[in-house]
Formats: C-alpha cells, structure tokens, sequence
C-alpha cells in the first residue's frame, strides 16, 4: 500500500511511521508513505496557503488554487482515490478499512482552519471521511488513524495468531477479556478456566465473554446482529449469570 499524505504539517504526519505496527510494514516494504506539504506549492512570498472566507464568518478556509496544485502534483505518482479527512464525512468503520485495505494506494487529504474550499471537493475528492463525532484542530489525525487501521490489515504485517479475521470488531463484538501471569495480583486471580488446559472450554468461555460483554458495554453493536443458535445459548447463559450476581450484591 502506498499513501500520499497532503499535510501542512509533514513531520506530524510521518511520526505515523515511526512505530509499532506501522514502523515495521514500512520496514518490510509493505506501505509507503510521502508527504506533501502545500505551501511548497504557493506562489507569493508570505507562502499563503489559507484566506478569509467569502460570506464572513470566523476562521480562515485553505486555498483553492494552492490545493489544485499540490493535489495535481500528487496525482502524477499516485493513481488511487482521493479520502478528504473531514468531520462532515462518513464515519470510519472497521468494515470500510477494510476495503481500503484492497486498494493499492490512497491519497489522503487533510485540512487545516475551517476546512478547504467546497469547490476542491467537487472537482478532486472521491471520498469525505470522518473518524468520530467529536471535533479536531485538522485532518492529520484522522489519517494517522486511517494508516494505522489499514496498515494491520496488509498481507504479512501482523502474525498469523493475530490475523485480521480474528479480530473481533470484524465481527461486531468486543474482545475477550485477557490475562497473562502472575496468577495472582492485589488478590486478584486468573479465571480458573483458562489455567484448565481444556481448550473447547477456554474458546467456549471466550466467546461467551465476547457476547456477554457487548452486551454490557456496546448494546448498539448486538441490536446490529442475529445471533446463530450457539451465540444466543451463550449470551443467554451470560445473562442469567449475571442477573444472578446483581442480585447476590443486592
Ligand atoms: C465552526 C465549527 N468548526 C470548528 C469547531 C468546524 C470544524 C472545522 C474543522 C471542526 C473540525 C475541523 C477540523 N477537523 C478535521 O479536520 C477532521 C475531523 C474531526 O474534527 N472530527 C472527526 N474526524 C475528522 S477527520 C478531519
């Protein structure tokens, strides 16, 4: 995968690389990363790359022209869609990375002030995307996240025990909980069942916790779901027993 990154801040961006996962799919020569900055494409002297907004208003808007420009430029080496990162865009999901995952290269823009001018979405972007509804200073983290999320899907990157398809979210539900040693901690213990040695007890007891715990902490996820047979004895069992506790403490 390569991704070209249009940035004002290019360093900010790279630091992305620099780490963990990422750090070594570059390593290997799985994902590319270059970034460009668009005041090197800006023509007068004070390198200008934003302007006050027509109609008024607070905040300034990043400069057409200067985007065209870096954004033709990009163009010339990379082929692929242009994702404008952006709080009005789509929410990300683990099911879009995974389909930008598919592609070959990506071009990612992010804005700066209060955005870029609409008419460089009309013409340029194939895609507006948003990471959450909660508001950033720019697009720069919103395409770390995204090189970050689709970096761990490539081919190769993440070992096979921890493959892509065992992701939980793939699938709509939370993660198991994990423990490793000591068995014991502040008087904490290790659940008895995963020290069994009985691993269709252990894979049964983990998937009982991956339904019992969306259940708890993300009920949106399991209204999204039909749960088969198995699934809908093991979140039963999980309610019962945790029906149970609540009103042992009560
Ligand atoms: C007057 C309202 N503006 C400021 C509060 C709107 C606004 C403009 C620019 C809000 C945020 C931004 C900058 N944000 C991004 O570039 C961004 C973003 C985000 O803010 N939230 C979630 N995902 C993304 S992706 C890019």
């Amino acid at each position: 995968m390569h991704f070209d990154v249009i940035s004002l801040f290019p360093e900010f961006v790279r630091t992305v690389t620099a780490y963990g996962v990422v750090r070594r799919a570059k390593e290997l020569g799985v994902l590319s990363l270059s970034v460009c900055n668009p005041r090197d494409f800006t023509t007068d002297v004070h390198r200008t790359v934003d302007d006050r907004p027509y109609g008024g208003g607070p905040g300034m808007v990043m400069k057409p022209d200067v985007l065209l420009a870096t954004i033709r430029q990009v163009r010339r080496s990379n082929k692929g869609r242009v994702i404008y990162l952006s709080p009005q865009g789509k929410p990300l999901t683990q099911q879009r990375v995974a389909a930008l995952a598919q592609e070959a290269s990506l071009i990612l823009l992010c804005g700066r002030y209060e955005g870029i001018d609409e008419r460089i979405i009309e013409l340029e972007v194939d895609e507006e995307c948003s990471i959450g509804d909660y508001v950033l200073s720019g697009g720069e983290l919103g395409a770390m996240v995204m090189i970050d999320a689709i970096t761990r899907l490539l081919p190769t990157v993440l070992g096979h025990e921890s493959s892509a398809e065992q992701d939980s979210f793939t699938e709509g539900l939370l993660d198991c909980p994990h423990y490793t040693r000591p068995e014991l901690i502040d008087s904490k213990e290790v659940p008895a069942i995963l020290k069994s040695g009985d691993h269709a007890a252990i894979a049964r007891w983990r998937r009982k916790q991956m339904l019992g715990l969306t259940w708890l902490k993300r009920p949106d996820l399991l209204q999204a779901k039909t749960l088969n047979p198995v699934d809908q004895t093991l979140l039963d069992e999980y309610q019962q027993e945790y029906k149970v506790s609540s009103e042992v403490i009560s």
